[in-house]
C-alpha cells in the first residue's frame, strides 16, 4: 500500500469492511452483479495525508447516471452564492477567466456574469454536466487532469482562478490535477477549494465521509505539505460550516502572494490536536468503532420496543454506515429521498427500499435516522412537526 502522492509506504489503520459503490443505488436484478471493494484506509506520515487504499475506478463512480446534484439542498444553494460572492470580493477584481473542477449541475457557476467572465466547468457525469450546460455555463465533459488542461493551449497560464468544492479530494491522480492547474494557472492565479475538514470529522466521529468518491480527508498540513513539492503554497485557510465542517483553501504559486496569519494559527492547532499525524487516526479509529458498537444497541433497543424506523435521505454518506454497521431492512423499513434517479432503487449493499418524501409523510416512521445530519437546519424546518417530536438519530451527536 503505496500513498497516492509520495509513492512511500502507507500505514493502513482501519477498515471498514466490504462495500459498494457509494452513490451505485440499484435495481433488484442488479443486486447479484453488485461490485465491492475493502473500504481501507491509511495514513501517509511525510505529508499527514489521511487516504482510502483501494478505490475503485473514478468512472464506476462518475458515470453517466450520476445521482448527485448540488441544487438538492437549498443551504448549498445559498453557499455557494455566499463563496462565489467571496471569490469576487478577494480575487475578482481584474478577472477574466475562471474555471470550476467538478463543476456538478452549475450551482456555483451560475453566480458569475457569463458575459462579463469566461467561466468554464469540468464535470466527468454526462448527466450532470447536461443540467449545468442548460443554464448556459460552458462545461467540459471531462475529468480535469494535466491530459485535459493540455487540450486548452490557448489559456496555458492565462486563467486567474480555479476553484472547486466537495471536489478534490474525489481524485485519486492528484498529480496530474496539479499539473493541470500549473498548466492553466496565471502567474498571479489563485485555486480556491473546499473540502470536509479531516479535524471535524475526528471531532464528530463522523467516518460517513469516508467513502469511496472520498479517496483523501485532508487538513491544512496535508494540504500544505503536497502543495509545497509542487511550487505552490497555501496562503489562506478558511473554517466552513458546509458537510458538518469544511475547509476552504487558498494555493498560489511560490512567493507570490503574503500569506495569513490565520493559516499559521490553524497549522498550530492542528499540530496540538494531532490532526497531523498518526495519533490521531489511532484515537479516530476507537471512536468509529464505539459509535458503530452504540448505534446497533440503539437500533436493537427500538426493535424491541417495536419501534418504525426509517432513514431520511439517501445520502453518500448514509452507504458507509449501513455497509459497515450491517444495518439492514431489519432495521430500516425504507429510505426517503428527494432525488427521483434514486427513488424507486435499493441502497447499495444492505439494500434498503429509497422511497419518495410522500411515503415518509404518509408512513411516518416511530424513529427516524439523519443521514443528511449536514443538512439538518434545513431538514428540521422542512419537517417540523416530526422534530417537535424529537424523532431524530444518528450515529453522532446531532
Ligand atoms: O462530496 C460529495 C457531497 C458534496 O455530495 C459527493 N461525494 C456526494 C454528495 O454526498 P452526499 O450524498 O452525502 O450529500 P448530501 O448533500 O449530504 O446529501 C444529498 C442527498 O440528500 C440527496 O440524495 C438529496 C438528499 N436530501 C433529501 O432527501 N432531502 C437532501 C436534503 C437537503 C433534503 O432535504
Amino acid at each position: 500500500m503505496i500513498c497516492k502522492i509520495t509513492k512511500k509506504k502507507l500505514i493502513p489503520f482501519m477498515s471498514f469492511g466490504k462495500m459498494p459503490i457509494a452513490n451505485g443505488f440499484l435495481r433488484k436484478k442488479q443486486f447479484k452483479s453488485e461490485f465491492f471493494f475493502n473500504l481501507e484506509v491509511g495514513f501517509s506520515k511525510s505529508i499527514s495525508l489521511f487516504q482510502l487504499n483501494e478505490h475503485p475506478k473514478p468512472k464506476q463512480m462518475f458515470n453517466n447516471n450520476y445521482p448527485f446534484f448540488t441544487g438538492s439542498s437549498k443551504g448549498m444553494i445559498q453557499h455557494f452564492k455566499k463563496y462565489s460572492q467571496w471569490v469576487k470580493k478577494n480575487y475578482g477584481k481584474k478577472i477574466k477567466h475562471l474555471i470550476e473542477i467538478g463543476s456538478n449541475d452549475g450551482t456555483f457557476l451560475s453566480n458569475f456574469d457569463n458575459k462579463k467572465i469566461n467561466v468554464m466547468g469540468f464535470e466527468p457525469s454526462k448527466n450532470v454536466a447536461q443540467i449545468s450546460r442548460k443554464k448556459g455555463i460552458k462545461t467540459i465533459n471531462k475529468f480535469f487532469n494535466f491530459n485535459n488542461a493540455k487540450k486548452f493551449k490557448k489559456l496555458k497560464n492565462n486563467i486567474d482562478v480555479i476553484t472547486a468544492a466537495n471536489a478534490i479530494c474525489h481524485v485519486p491522480n492528484l498529480i496530474s490535477l496539479i499539473k493541470g492547474i500549473n498548466f492553466l494557472l496565471k502567474q498571479r492565479g489563485v485555486f480556491i477549494f473546499e473540502e470536509p475538514y479531516l479535524g471535524s470529522m475526528y471531532l464528530k466521529g463522523s467516518y460517513d465521509q469516508i467513502y469511496d468518491e472520498h479517496i483523501f480527508i485532508f487538513s491544512l498540513s496535508s494540504i500544505n505539505k503536497i502543495f509545497n513539492l509542487f511550487n505552490f503554497e497555501l496562503i489562506d485557510g478558511i473554517p466552513q460550516k458546509t458537510h458538518g465542517g469544511s475547509m476552504r483553501y487558498v494555493i498560489a504559486r511560490k512567493g507570490i502572494f503574503k500569506k495569513s496569519k490565520r493559516v499559521n494559527r490553524l497549522l498550530l492547532n492542528e499540530k496540538l490536536k494531532n490532526i497531523d499525524n498518526y495519533k490521531g487516526c489511532l484515537k479516530f479509529k476507537k471512536k468509529c468503532e464505539n459509535s458503530k458498537k452504540k448505534l446497533i444497541s440503539m437500533l436493537k433497543k427500538y426493535k424491541k420496543n417495536k419501534l418504525k424506523i426509517a432513514g431520511y435521505a439517501a445520502t453518500s454518506k448514509s452507504t458507509t454506515i449501513l455497509n459497515y454497521c450491517n444495518i439492514n431492512t431489519k432495521y430500516l423499513d425504507y429510505i426517503c429521498d428527494t432525488t427521483k434517479e434514486k427513488i424507486g432503487k435499493y441502497s447499495p449493499g444492505m439494500h434498503i427500499p429509497v422511497v419518495s418524501m410522500d411515503h415518509f409523510k404518509n408512513n411516518p416512521p416511530d424513529k427516524s435516522f439523519l443521514f443528511a445530519w449536514n443538512h439538518k437546519k434545513e431538514i428540521f424546518i422542512k419537517e417540523r412537526e416530526f422534530t417537535k417530536k424529537k424523532r431524530w438519530f444518528a450515529h453522532i451527536k446531532i
